[in-house]
């Protein structure tokens, strides 16, 4: 075992972790071939955002919470921001959905028809009228065009469409707003996508301007590619805007992060904080990289699998910051500038094995919340509550 340095050396870092949960992770979803009713779900937006405001309360994690226009939709969304602020948590990035409406069967802003495109545009510049009303300094757009069959369409056209849309979009976000451009390698198309991944997205943004970043899905990629790879790409050329975190056995499963592949979170932490998208480096041009989830239970409860999502994600956050105590990260270093293989990866990999269950447990319980979110949750009765409160309805969601 090489030295490390301790717990209490990366508290005060792990204090500013703030997570970004989906409103509709507390909707009912599913696959294709099912979506399971489950009881205690959410009715309506308002439902969905004390579900997140729970989650926050029994974890100190999650202060904000991210809507899906037009899933999340209401008349009034400076009330609805008010609501969210009265339940103490705020509203956070505007997910623009154009992916559901019949018009957009071939496309949105890719589409050959330009009244199609402007639909689209249109949505779009809805959703930043929405972040108006929210606060919301994030505009998510993430496009399910592309085509099935060689031949389909033109796809170099659709890129000079795509550009053109986004360019009258991005036009309309005040400074302080930012356009993030999600990529997604597949799905729904299964032959071509018009942003396919995080090349295509960033010569998109890098045409826009400064406040254009890219969205990284870690379900969005093939199998085997080294996401940390492209994190610290994306970071060094600044363009690296936000994540949506989740886990993956085999395509876009929108499993719980941390599930699936613990390891792989961790790495990506790693590099998130080795190149100052975690504390934000405004001197180097870096600024904090937004963490999501993105994710879907549709087995398990909703409240607790997102109470699970965002301890698995301070738990390798707190490991990650490990590796980034000055001993640590200058032992490091000099097993890396002498070639010595074998260390380096010693200190990389006793870092990942540290176990920081009890620290975590005594760091929550100095800031007042509950040594263990997940018991005290299951303790509280709030389940039981909401499945006998919340009969009826339609159910919101995927689905709505
Ligand atoms: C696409 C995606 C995108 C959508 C969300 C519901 O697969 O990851 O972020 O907004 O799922
Ligand atoms: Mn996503
Ligand atoms: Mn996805």
């Amino acid at each position: 075992m090489t030295e490390q340095q301790g717990f209490a050396d990366i508290t005060g870092r792990l204090e500013t972790l703030a997570i970004e949960v989906p409103s509709w992770a507390y909707g009912n979803s599913g696959t294709r071939f099912k979506v399971f009713g489950s009881a205690g779900t959410p009715r309506t937006v308002h439902e969905k955002i004390a579900d997140a405001a729970a989650v926050h309360r029994f974890t100190g994690l999650a202060p904000t919470v991210a809507l899906h226009i037009p899933w999340d939709l209401v008349d009034d969304f400076a009330a609805l921001r008010v609501y969210a602020e009265d339940h103490g948590v705020g509203l956070g990035t505007i997910n623009s959905n154009t992916f559901q409406d019949d018009d957009f069967k071939l496309g949105s802003l890719t589409n050959a028809d330009p009244a199609v495109r402007r639909k689209a545009v249109q949505h779009n510049l809805d959703c930043i009228e929405v972040m108006n009303a929210t606060g919301s300094r994030d505009l998510k757009i993430w496009l399910a065009d592309g085509t099935n069959y060689p031949g389909q369409a033109d796809i170099r056209a659709r890129q000079d469409w795509l550009a053109e849309g986004l360019a009258e979009i991005y036009a309309q976000l005040s400074d302080d707003q930012r356009l993030v451009l999600e990529y997604k390698f597949f799905e729904p198309a299964f032959y071509h996508t018009d942003v396919p991944d995080w090349g295509t997205s960033f010569v998109h943004c890098l045409a826009l301007g400064d406040r254009a970043v890219v969205c990284l899905d870690t379900g969005h990629h093939a199998p085997g590619t080294n996401i940390e790879f492209i994190v610290a790409q994306l970071i060094r050329l600044g363009k690296l805007g936000s994540f949506d975190f989740n886990s993956r056995f085999y395509a876009d499963d929108d499993l719980i992060v941390g599930a699936a592949d613990p390891f792989q979170l961790f790495r990506i932490m790693v590099e998130v904080i080795r190149g100052g998208a975690y504390d934000g480096r405004p001197e180097d041009g870096h600024s904090r990289a937004a963490l999501m989830l993105d994710q879907c239970h549709n087995i398990e409860k909703k409240i607790p699998g997102q109470i699970r999502s965002v301890l698995n994600v301070q738990e390798m956050v707190a490991r990650a910051l490990l590796l980034d105590t000055p001993d640590t990260r200058a032992a490091l270093a000099v097993a890396q500038r002498e070639g010595d293989v074998l260390a380096a990866n010693e200190i990389y990999m006793d870092a990942f094995y540290t176990d920081v269950r009890r620290d975590l447990a005594g760091f929550r319980e100095e800031r007042g919340l509950p040594a263990d979110p997940m018991a005290a949750y299951l303790a509280s009765g709030h389940q039981e509550q909401i499945e006998a409160d919340r009969v009826g309805g339609t159910q919101a969601g995927w689905n709505s």
